[in-house]
């Protein structure tokens, strides 16, 4: 399908440019706008940085920090024009979380936006193979601006296949430690020309606009989906319901996407917002439920198209198209995906039996260096660790999550991960964190703890628990709900039974 020797970012950005379409709007941010001619001459300096005074050769690992910005979108697609690897990681992590992905991918460049300098700077200090830290958005002489000045607004694009790495994107970690999905140049086409073609059918006429990071590969529909058209997207730093909803209006947004918790509270900003300019509303991230669904269609006469994807998968694999949506259904395989519902052993169950998704496709799933890889991919399946049911029609209807991943407002947060914080304070005994319903939310975060004997178990002790998470890792990860207990359900062998917490939490 796709040439051989293949850079991306050609056909993103150069493509338009060549074609005489450079006067074209690209990227509308909150401080800035940019044409596709802008945005290439920016890609091409940051590139020549790279290349001529940072020393980056192909294959070599970038990390990049930042809010959703256009120059993380310029430092983006110049890593990879250069022929480097991005790794992105999301804004609010913390040093310890930071370092993890530098270490694990050997990274020696970051590029960072000044104001993240700080939780920077310490994550330092665990990652000593990080050589060179360029900051942008500050002053003087290193930055990477003043750099950029130096360098020419013209850069080839390295000579990649079509085949070779370009992004690694590290997923939010069930089990521990975050794993380090690979793809490729051509996976991110593949995606805009399988999902974004058959469900999204955008032309250069729209406007994408939505909340997801664009570390989050989630997030990557927001640019990459308008510029393989000619599009353009509205980037938003801070993308909370309030900022979505005004800025559909001010900037009269098409296209957009974010999770179920986003539109729901849309809703209740209808009096003040004007969406009337939407045509496409995508749902992903979470599970849509049927009320959100009902509601919106009511509100605005719009179909919201749910959707399930994955970071191993880079983008989403099960939808539907206008006009083809079940209500309360994720949706059937993309065109190019294959999806199957399997029972323990891996077996093909028969539709209306619950079990196991399994699926398989162009852009998935191969991780770096992780012994993990022949638990999560099996013959070529990929194994996202959600349970669901196919109906005769070939429909997908999601079930739960099999895992301990919890899916709170279209974040991932992994329960280990808030355990290991939360078991950092030296007054926590024992906990077992698992997801609690909620009705804003869809689920939230609520950790059982035993309290060390010195320690009050009340709602100060629990308050300094949650700003104790908060310190230790991303803020979004906090346990919005501490129940205080004398002692945590386990098996015969010692291990916590979260599934018996996590009946708890739901009564
Ligand atoms: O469904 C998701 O959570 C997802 C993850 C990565 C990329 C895209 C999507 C929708």
């Amino acid at each position: 399908l796709y040439p051989r020797r293949l850079n991306c970012v050609t056909q993103f950005v150069d493509r338009w440019v060549a074609e005489g379409r450079g006067h074209a709007l690209c990227l509308i941010g909150e401080h800035e706008s940019l044409t596709y001619r802008q945005l290439f001459e920016r890609v091409n300096r940051i590139a020549n940085v790279l290349v001529n005074r940072l020393g980056l050769r192909p294959g070599n690992r970038v990390l990049l920090r930042s809010g959703n910005t256009p120059m993380m979108v310029a430092t983006y697609l110049a890593v990879i024009k250069a022929g480097g690897i991005v790794v992105a990681t999301m804004p609010l992590l913390r040093a310890r979380e930071i370092a993890y992905p530098v270490n694990k991918a050997r990274i020696a460049i970051a590029l960072c936006d000044y104001r993240l300098a700080e939780e920077m700077e310490a994550a330092r200090a665990h990652a000593p193979g990080l050589e060179r830290v360029v900051y942008w958005g500050g002053s003087g002489p290193d930055s990477l601006e003043a750099l950029m000045a130096a360098e020419s607004p013209a850069f080839t694009a390295a000579d990649t296949a079509a085949d070779d790495v370009c992004l690694i994107a590290f997923t939010s970690g069930t089990t521990g430690e975050p794993k380090g999905a690979m793809h490729f140049h051509r996976d991110m086409l593949a995606i805009c020309d399988t999902y974004a073609r058959h469900v999204v059918r955008a032309g250069p006429d729209d406007r994408f606009i939505g909340s997801a990071p664009f570390a989050f590969t989630f997030g990557l529909a927001i640019i990459l989906f308008p510029m393989r058209v000619g599009g353009s997207a509205v980037v938003l730093e801070k993308a909370g319901p309030d900022e979505l909803a005004q800025a559909i209006g001010r900037e009269r947004a098409t296209v957009c996407f974010t999770a179920p918790t986003a539109y729901r509270s849309m809703l209740t900003k209808l009096a003040t917002s004007d969406l009337s300019s939407l045509r496409r509303c995508i749902s992903a991230g979470e599970a849509l439920n049927r009320v959100t669904f009902d509601a919106w269609k009511a509100a605005t006469g719009l179909t919201l198209l749910d959707g399930i994807g994955g970071t191993e998968m880079l983008h989403i694999y099960l939808a539907s198209p206008e006009g083809e949506v079940r209500p309360g259904a994720t949706g059937r395989p993309v065109p190019g995906y294959e999806a199957r519902v399997v029972d323990e052993q891996g077996q093909e169950v028969p539709p209306g039996t619950v079990g196991r998704l399994a699926v398989r496709g162009p852009t998935g799933c191969r991780y770096l260096a992780d012994p993990r890889q022949g638990t999560y991919v099996v013959d070529g399946w990929n194994y996202p660790g959600d349970s669901y049911l196919m109906d005769e029609d070939g429909y997908f209807w999601y079930q739960a999550r099999c895992d301990d991943m919890i899916v709170s407002s279209g974040y991932n947060i992994s329960g280990p991960e808030v355990e290991a914080a939360l078991l950092r304070h030296p007054d926590v005994l024992e906990c077992g964190v698992v997801a609690a319903p909620d009705p804003e939310r869809g689920m939230v975060v609520k950790a059982y703890v035993v309290a060390a004997p010195a320690a009050k178990a009340d709602p100060t002790f629990a308050k300094a628990l949650q700003d104790f998470v908060k310190a230790e890792i991303a803020p979004y990860k906090y346990p919005r709900a501490i129940e205080f207990v004398a002692s945590l359900p386990k098996t015969a062998s010692g291990k916590i039974q979260r599934f018996e917490l996590r009946r708890r939490a739901a009564e």
